[in-house]
């Protein structure tokens, strides 16, 4: 891998940040809005982009937020970092007169901007989606990249920036989580700006973040999807039911996928009024962000994003019946498993019904539990 130098990385970004700072100067208040229910790469490239906006042009920006942030490392980021989101409103954005949206797209439907907002730029390491109507004006999207922090860097790097260790642990752990240590769809890009953030950021800050405690509901629920776990094949599909946050279905598959055999994870649970999906793969001849966007937004059914390896949904459930959402449920996971190339009729417990009841001796198992292919 050849990793570019600092004259590379500044020589791509350079007409870049040429062109974001003509965008946004002469603005007075931005809003960097990250997709919904936050991780690491939106927080952090926001954050960056905001703070970029502030040191060069003194413009007066906030991040911007929709659903929750949930995961234990994402909320420890927001609080060591003393990030301040805000949980945007239709009068944030009417006061905004600038409107980024990072680690996603205006058509990918995982964010809350109004509908007839179109931002003014856009930031954003997935494929490219179909959009309807004009262009953002600044539309940075896709390229030889496997996070969104690694273009705000990029873009700080060009400006002549240092960050200070805040914002360089912010990237450096946006950058690290979603590379997953630089293991997953990591090109020599993210390998640059991880170099040069390291000694930027700060270890301890990481350190908490990445080491945080959790609530005790949280090993109740990793309970409850193990004792409801199925395995199809070599898909693991977790239930787990209502969750305090969206963003335990990718914790919980992403826990799932260590399983030995096991090549992919899903765990849906209820949040709100929705259901959402998180999709894992340990193989890499799958694109998980284009097969649930073609199963769940194509079909107009809720928003999705992700790319090859993870990838989310949520499907709003409005008036549905109980019985219409369980029907709805089987036939969006009917669909994902039928992608994955498992029958969705053939499964069996991830663990036994012995071991899940603990039935007293001579007892027979629980009915329910009966391995279907076993
Ligand atoms: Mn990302």
């Amino acid at each position: 891998m050849h990793v570019p130098s600092t004259e590379e990385c500044i020589e791509r970004a350079l007409p870049k940040v040429e062109e974001l700072l003509r965008v946004a100067r002469g603005k007075s208040f931005f809003i960097a809005q990250t997709h919904d229910f936050p991780d690491p790469d939106t927080i952090a490239s926001s954050l960056g982009l905001v703070w970029l906006l502030r040191e060069k042009l003194g413009i007066e920006g906030i991040v911007g937020y929709g659903g929750i942030v949930g995961r234990a490392e994402n909320r420890a980021m927001v609080k060591v970092l003393g990030i301040k989101l805000k949980r945007t409103t239709n009068s944030d954005f009417k006061n905004a007169d600038l409107l980024a949206l990072l680690d996603t797209q205006p058509e990918v439907g995982n964010h809350s901007l109004p509908k007839d907002r179109m931002p003014d730029i856009v930031v954003d390491h997935h494929f490219e989606r179909e959009l309807e109507g004009e262009k953002p004006v600044y539309f940075d999207v896709g390229g030889d990249v496997g996070t969104t922090s690694t273009k705000v860097t990029e873009l700080v790097r060009a400006a002549g920036l240092t960050p200070p260790p805040e914002v360089a642990t912010a990237l450096f752990y946006g950058l690290k989580s979603d590379t997953r240590d630089l293991a997953r769809l990591t090109r020599p890009a993210d390998v640059a700006s991880y170099l040069y953030l390291f000694p930027l950021m700060d270890p301890a800050l990481l350190n908490e973040i990445e080491n945080p405690q959790v609530p005790m509901e949280y090993f109740r629920i990793l309970n409850k999807a193990i004792q409801r776990g199925k395995i199809y094949g070599h898909t693991i599909v977790a239930d787990l039911g209502p969750v305090y946050t969206p963003d335990l279905c990718a914790e919980i598959a992403d826990r799932l996928l260590q399983i030995e055999g096991i090549k992919h994870a899903v765990a849906t649970g209820w949040f709100e009024d929705s259901l959402f999906f998180s999709l894992r793969t340990r193989t890499r001849n799958r694109n998980l962000g284009k097969i649930i966007h073609g199963i769940v937004a194509k079909s107009g059914l809720g928003g999705a994003g992700g790319h090859g390896q993870m990838a989310g949904a949520r499907i709003p459930m409005g008036d549905r019946t109980p019985r219409s959402r369980g029907t709805l449920r089987r036939k969006v996971l009917g669909e994902i498993l039928t992608a994955f190339g498992e029958d969705p009729k053939t499964s069996h417990r991830m663990i036994a019904a012995e071991a899940s009841e603990s039935p007293k001796n001579g007892k027979r198992p629980h009915g329910r539990s009966r391995a279907a292919n076993a």
